[in-house]
């Protein structure tokens, strides 16, 4: 089965997107997602300059080896730029060599190991009764794991609280990244208090999680742990920026708050010491940025050797062709812990097809071969790309703050 022609597409129906489209002379159409959030260009340049002319003549069958010839032979290796492109052509030849054995692809990767994928939805609320109200409905719509967010009170935007009854996080804001004010005090004497009267309304009849976006120091992240060890949190997310990943050693000597990290990083060397040293409960790479359905279960598999599960990111700002891959990553391994499930903006179903379901609170991938998602290309036309940034975030005195 040899590659005859490999292009990428770029729109924005509800948000963003960029899909690789892989064809071969058999006929078959494969399809990744290779959308890397308020960056979707620079992708779009490596994959048509450097890396579609490479395939064209390839044999598709051959993963492993396009993989390490894309990856080692680069010279330049990681990033998340080079790792998205990459994933975006591992997933589109896992969708086609599904199709060519007539199987979903996660029959090809050893079958179901479990009935369905528990995935976690978004709350969010400007005030603590607008939180609850979307806790409710979440669980009304049988969720069995809810994160949590709301707006810091005292000041102007929070990241993670959309305006009521939207699905995006990025402010529209043209050709300028929106600049965002933090306080880590506030935040930190705020974060408790929702944790706690989410719990108090609720209950602990299900998982609660939150996201602290990389912004707190270590120390002040072990802090915040340690507060919340009483609501029984399934994990804190992201909770300091975790380029240095021993700064995850001084949070886990002080709390027993599970922790969850890893949807910014693209390669298993991102997290090698946080997996060998146990210093994380869950690893959150995805499959979209961490080179496809081929690296992410090599991380998976370290992982397992350690005890530390699987959390993969799963926002809107990954297409349903990501979302879809990680499903048939999710239903196969072994030390699954639970997948992000925020959903995608209209029109995003009139561009793909999807076969994978959602209900009460479980995903499955469904069972049409390949990844099961087909991408209509004249659809897509109709919903031209939209430049959008992630915001920026300043501290109350104007110096630039982590993530
Ligand atoms: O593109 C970045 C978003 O996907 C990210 O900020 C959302 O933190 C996020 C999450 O956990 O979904
Ligand atoms: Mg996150």
């Amino acid at each position: 089965m040899r590659i005859t022609d490999a292009r990428v597409v770029v729109c924005s129906p509800g948000r963003n997107y960029v899909t690789l489209i892989i064809e071969t002379d058999e006929g078959l159409v494969g399809i990744g997602d290779a959308t890397l959030n308020g960056r979707e260009m620079a992708v779009v340049a490596y994959l048509r300059e450097h890396v579609c002319p490479l395939l064209v003549g390839r044999d598709a069958r051959r993963i492993e080896d396009i993989w390490q010839y894309l990856y080692k032979g680069a010279y330049w290796r990681r990033g998340p730029v080079t790792m998205t492109a990459i994933a975006a052509v591992d997933v589109a030849l896992w969708d086609l060599k599904g199709k060519a054995a007539d199987m979903p692809v996660y029959q090809l990767l050893g079958g179901a190991a479990r009935d369905g994928v528990m995935v976690y939805t978004h709350a969010s609320g400007e005030d603590l009764a607008a939180l609850h109200r979307d806790v409710q409905e979440n669980l009304d719509l049988g969720y069995r794991a809810v994160r949590v967010q709301a707006s810091i009170p005292g000041l102007a935007s929070t990241y993670g609280v959309p305006s009521a009854g939207d699905a995006v996080y990025e402010p529209a804001s043209g050709n300028r990244p929106q600049e965002d004010r933090w306080d880590t005090a506030a935040y930190l004497d705020f974060a408790a208090e929702m944790i706690s009267s989410v719990r108090e309304e609720f209950g602990y009849g299900f998982h609660l999680l939150h996201d602290v976006h990389h912004r707190l120091s270590p120390i002040e992240a072990a802090h915040l742990g340690k507060a919340l060890e009483p609501y029984r949190m399934f994990w804190i997310e992201d909770p300091t920026p975790a380029e240095d990943q021993s700064a995850f050693r001084t949070i886990r000597q002080h709390t027993t708050t599970p922790l969850a990290v890893g949807e910014v990083f693209n390669s298993i060397w991102d997290c090698q010491h946080l997996i060998t040293e146990r210093l994380i409960d869950y690893i959150r790479t995805s499959v979209s940025h961490a080179g496809g359905i081929t690296h992410l279960r090599r991380i998976f598999a370290l992982a397992d050797l350690y005890g530390v599960r699987s959390g993969s990111h799963g926002a809107g700002d990954l297409s349903p062709a990501s979302f879809a891959a990680a499903l048939h990553v999710d239903m196969s391994i072994p030390n699954f812990g639970v997948q992000e499930y925020m959903g995608h903006r209209s029109p995003a179903e009139e561009v793909f097809d999807v076969s994978y379901s959602v209900v009460d609170g479980h995903a499955h991938p469904g069972d049409a071969p390949g990844i099961g998602v087909t991408f209509d290309e004249e659809a897509a036309a109709r919903h031209p790309y939209e430049p959008r940034y992630l915001p920026i975030n300043r501290r109350l005195d104007g110096t630039v703050h982590d993530w």
